[in-house]
């Protein structure tokens, strides 16, 4: 099990969040895919019994939203407020528990962003200049020369997006002067930026040393205006930064704000960490606030093999997806094809085999089949607690260590660890119901008989606990049709026994198999 320092304490708030996605284009299955991850350990928090504070939402200034606006034809707060609406209702879509949604056009965050600009101001870390160099519209980010290639007279980012060339009058933030507190950030806390492989990206990057940041633009009007000077507007991203502490509070709220503040989690994509790693945690302690506990950066979905892009005509839609295949196989399968952190594919094939295998087979069956065998031999009535005989002692011991063994995984953002070390020991319990076979002892041995259904009970309802943040709905499902009461589905209810003599419902099939045509 792994075990670090890092590991957050037990008790306390903890806030998470995911990226603001930009309102140029409709979510998608890598927007979705972030945001489950933030979901899935929000819930597991709160599991845990800690108080949380789950954020997302939509980063709306800057060049590119104003671009797209203009190309619909649409002014850019009529336009962010229709795109905008269509990841709120992927919220929906996705099942997620989120408890605030931030658009970065909101008044509380115009008011962070100019609260957090003076901050720095009076501390000597802004100052006036001039802009010159290449800027990529697509990424919203300022690159060397010695960054870009040329194809056929177009200069292209390390990202693929075309750059353009940009002189303007602009606001610098002093980054150079934070190299080696950050390079000391990331020594101080080695989980700082996960996983590892980014961690290292990072440092090198610092380490080649880190220019002056321009931190405003001149050539356009869709942004937070920099105080004392309306022909600027601030760089899009110092603005959508900011949102995790709009959000939590900064600065309107001290009291919200010190209880929600450092964030436990900033979850992002790839392509954004030097984004969240370098400028935000030094945009922030230049303001005297503290950095983030963590930014983790997952990898990235390609579908069927393929770059998942709008020309290709090949973008996944989460809506769609739901619709086909059912929310709780899609929230499984995102999370447990692919180590967090790593690159996935999209495969359909691998879709069904994960859903029929492993939640229609070694979960929904096992559910079945224990729960059947109590309406038709215990008369639908739970056995008492029961002692565990020599054959039941393996399993009882993967039973009663798995909600540490989850826990200590989704510390580290292993989700994919999580859910294998559940099926390993669903798969147990599986093997354990053929060896002891309990619908062959009701004649012979009848209290062997509930004893063993008892047990296969007991670790069908830790099972149920530990994945209600993976499968809300369908652990739902579970944990009624097992008698576990509403308020009796948290991980310290888990040492509290049932009590025998509940009355079960009769049982039926939690997941449906997909058929491969589909
Ligand atoms: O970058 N695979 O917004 P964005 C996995 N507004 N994840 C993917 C993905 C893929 N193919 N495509 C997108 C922005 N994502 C800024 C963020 S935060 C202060 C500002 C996910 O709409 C992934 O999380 O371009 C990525 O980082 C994010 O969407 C980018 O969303």
């Amino acid at each position: 099990m792994p075990e670090t320092d890092a590991a957050p304490a037990r008790t306390g708030p903890c806030f998470i969040t995911t990226p603001i996605y930009y309102v140029n284009d409709r979510p998608h299955i890598g927007h979705a895919y972030t945001s489950l991850a933030a979901d899935v350990l929000a819930r597991w928090r709160r599991l845990e019994g800690r108080e949380v504070f789950f954020l997302t939402g939509t980063d709306e200034h800057g060049q590119k939203v104003e671009k797209a606006a203009r190309d619909a034809g649409m002014n850019p707060q009529a336009f962010t407020d229709q795109v905008s609406q269509h990841f709120r209702d992927l919220t929906a879509t996705m099942g997620l528990s989120n408890d605030d949604f931030i658009r970065t056009t909101e008044e509380r965050h115009k008011e962070a962003c100019t609260a957090l600009w003076d901050e720095l101001v009076r501390r000597g870390e802004i100052y006036l200049g001039h802009y010159e160099g290449w800027y990529a519209v697509r990424d919203e980010a300022f690159y060397g020369p010695d960054e870009l290639v040329e194809r056929d007279g177009v200069k292209y980012a390390p990202s693929g997006a075309p750059v353009e060339w940009v002189r303007e009058p602009s606001y610098f933030f002093r980054l150079s002067a934070w190299a080696d507190r950050l390079l000391k950030l990331y020594d101080d806390e080695p989980d700082f930026i996960l996983p590892a492989s980014r961690r290292n990206e990072v440092m090198a990057f610092v380490k080649s040393g880190l220019g002056d940041l321009s931190i405003s633009r001149t050539s356009f009007s869709w942004g937070v205006k920099v105080p004392g000077d309306p022909a600027h507007v601030m760089y899009v991203w110092l603005d959508a930064l900011t949102n995790y502490i709009t959000a939590a509070g900064y600065p309107a709220d001290p009291e919200a704000f010190a209880k929600w503040w450092p964030a436990e989690i900033h979850f992002v994509g790839k392509d954004i960490v030097r984004f969240h790693a370098i400028y935000w945690p030094a945009f922030l302690m230049a303001a005297g606030i503290a950095p983030p506990k963590r930014v983790f950066a997952h990898g990235w979905w390609t579908n069927e093999g393929q770059k998942i892009s709008k020309s290709l005509g090949n973008v996944i839609d989460p809506v769609r997806l739901v619709e086909e295949s059912g929310l709780d196989p899609v929230r499984y399968f995102l999370l447990r094809e692919v180590p967090f952190g790593q690159d996935g594919d999209f495969s359909r094939a691998a879709l069904i085999g994960r859903t029929n295998g492993e939640l229609a087979n070694a979960l929904g069956n096992l559910a079945n089949r224990t729960l059947s065998l109590i309406q038709r031999n215990c008369e639908a009535t739970l056995p008492a607690p029961a002692a565990r005989a020599p054959g039941d002692a393996a399993l009882g011991a993967l039973v009663d260590a798995l909600p540490a063994v989850v826990g200590a995984h989704l510390d580290r953002q292993d989700f994919h660890l999580a859910l294998e070390a559940v099926m390993a020991a669903a798969r147990d319990a599986n093997g354990y119901i053929t060896v002891e076979a309990p619908w062959a002892l009701k004649k012979t041995d009848p209290a062997r008989m509930e004893a063993v259904l008892r047990h296969l009970h007991d670790a069908l309802r830790v099972f149920a606990t530990v994945l209600q943040p993976f499968l809300p709905d369908t652990m739902e499902a579970l944990l009624d049709q097992l008698g576990v009461p509403p308020e009796a589905r948290t991980l310290a209810a888990l040492s509290t026994p049932l009590p025998g003599g509940l009355t079960l419902p009769p049982p039926s099939p939690l997941f449906r198999k997909i058929e491969a045509a589909a």
